[in-house]
């Protein structure tokens, strides 16, 4: 059996009931199958595939907090420290009831080669909890976060492990985070991401994933020969990815029409209302049907079918597994040129491997949705000489990354035959990166 076959084995045998976490090592190994073989016996001797896929360290532990009625509640919590070897780990924190610990290893996994692709120094990981912040009063996300961190701070550190943001983890809950690393440790410093400006916040990180996302798909197109201007765009989700990349989209002169939560969506013929879109999320934290009553062009639907809709790009931007193989068929028959992740892994293998054999340009959300942590890592930068940037200045490093970025992939796609699989393209150019520095730094 091949050195990449015998290795997935493993994963599955080694991680029973991680269907995500299999679903994402499956698709980069099998990237990386002909830059392996290339270099089989060295790789095997050096077990430098088993390595990858194992995290370096993971913590698991219990969040009780008391609910406003006075009831103890106790919440599994995560922390993947997946690879070193470029820098610290670096990687968001999800709040969600469907958080396990094959979800959080799947996303850690991504974030290794999501991190490399930035070209900045840092490594892969991921955390969060199964508690779900919808519903909650402030006092109760406050004392969720506080006893959060009053476990995770021991494991955390700016030079050590960087957490920020991810679905459920907001400006909110980051503040009260912060709060409760600084009163525990004493220290001020650049320990999480996605931070108010009041208190060492990066300008642009917030709109960073979302218009990170618009700035790699305007290069993909436009080195396809397209024009992003005039086109008509479907986005699911309605979150902090949503939202800013809904905006981008608008700037460089495209229609958003739709955009999703998880009871419905919205079908907006005229183009998405950002101001109300971020009015109804950001401040109310309400429904999409609040959006809906706010605005006569739009149509609500129970459910999801943002992808039954006509278009000619579609960014998928809410969670995993949320565009599946009928999805793709059904963009294909209404003409989608392109299709580009701001969520991470929302396509299905099945559903990707389809929109590639039929001519859509596939960016994957290692490379896509990279905007966001390459502006954390910008954070980190200016935390550490304690200045802070301007908002041009954020968004025109963050926009180089991102045309970088394409190219990466773009170029590690043609050198290896595969001219145009992104994807491909994608996982090798991350890899060779963090392969390179953990060959150099040893069996460690
Ligand atoms: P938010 O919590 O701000 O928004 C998430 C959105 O997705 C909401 O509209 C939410 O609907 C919807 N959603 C979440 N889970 C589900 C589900 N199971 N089914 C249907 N809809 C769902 O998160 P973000 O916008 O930050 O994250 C969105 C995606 O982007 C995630 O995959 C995340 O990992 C990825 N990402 C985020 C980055 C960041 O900087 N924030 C960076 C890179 C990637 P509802 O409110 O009803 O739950
Ligand atoms: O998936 C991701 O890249 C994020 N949630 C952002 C991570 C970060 O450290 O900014």
């Amino acid at each position: 059996m091949s050195y990449v076959d015998e290795v997935f084995q493993m994963v599955v045998e080694k991680n029973p009931a991680q269907p995500e976490f299999h679903q994402a090592v499956k698709e980069v190994l099998e990237s990386l199958r002909v830059v392996i073989e290339a270099n089989e016996d060295a790789y095997r001797k050096d077990a430098l595939l088993e390595r990858l896929v194992t995290p370096e360290r993971q913590l698991l532990f219990r969040v009780p907090w008391v609910d406003d009625k006075g009831q103890v509640q106790v919440n599994n919590a995560f922390r993947v420290q997946f690879n070193s070897a470029i820098g610290p780990y670096k990687g968001g924190l999800r709040l969600h009831p469907s958080v396990n610990l094959g979800i959080i290893k799947f996303l850690g996994f991504e974030q290794i080669f999501k991190n490399s692709l930035t070209g900045l120094p840092i490594g892969g990981g991921k955390g969060g909890s199964d508690f779900d912040p919808k519903g909650k009063s402030d006092r109760e996300v406050m004392a969720f976060c506080q006893s959060f961190m009053t476990e995770l701070n021991k494991y955390i550190g700016a030079d050590t492990d960087v957490p920020a943001g991810d679905i459920g983890t907001g400006a909110r809950e980051i503040g009260y985070m912060y709060g409760q690393y600084k009163r525990i440790k004493g220290v001020y410093e650049g320990v999480l991401t996605g931070k108010g400006l009041s208190y060492g916040g990066s300008l642009a990180r917030t709109e960073a994933t979302g218009y990170g996302l618009l700035y790699l798909t305007e290069e993909m197109l436009k080195c396809n020969g397209h024009d992003l201007k005039g086109k008509t765009v479907v986005i699911s989700g309605s979150g902090n990815v949503a939202i800013y990349a809904t905006q981008k989209a608008q700037q460089l002169g495209a229609k958003v029409v739709t955009v999703s939560d998880s009871t419905g969506w919205v079908y907006d013929p005229e183009g998405i209302d950002v101001a109300l879109l971020k009015e109804v999320k950001e401040v109310k934290r309400a429904r999409l049907t609040e959006y809906a009553a706010a605005r006569p062009s739009a149509q609500y639907h129970e459910g999801r079918g943002v992808w039954s809709i006509k278009c000619d790009v579609a960014l998928p931007c809410a969670t995993q597994n949320e565009l599946l193989l009928d999805d793709a068929k059904a963009l294909v028959a209404n003409g989608c040129i392109a299709v580009a992740e701001g969520a991470n892994m929302p396509t299905t293998i099945e559903a990707t491997e389809y929109l590639q054999a039929n001519g859509v340009l596939f960016a994957p959300g290692k490379a896509a949705n990279a905007g966001g942590v390459a502006t954390s890592a910008l954070e980190m930068s200016q935390n550490s000489e304690r200045l802070s940037w301007t908002f041009e200045e954020v968004d025109s490093k963050l926009k180089g990354i991102m045309v970088n970025i394409f190219h990466s992939m773009d170029e590690a796609a043609k050198k290896y035959n595969m001219e145009g699989n992104y994807v491909a393209g994608a996982n090798i150019a991350g890899f060779l990166k963090v392969a390179d520095a953990m060959t150099a730094q040893g069996i460690v």
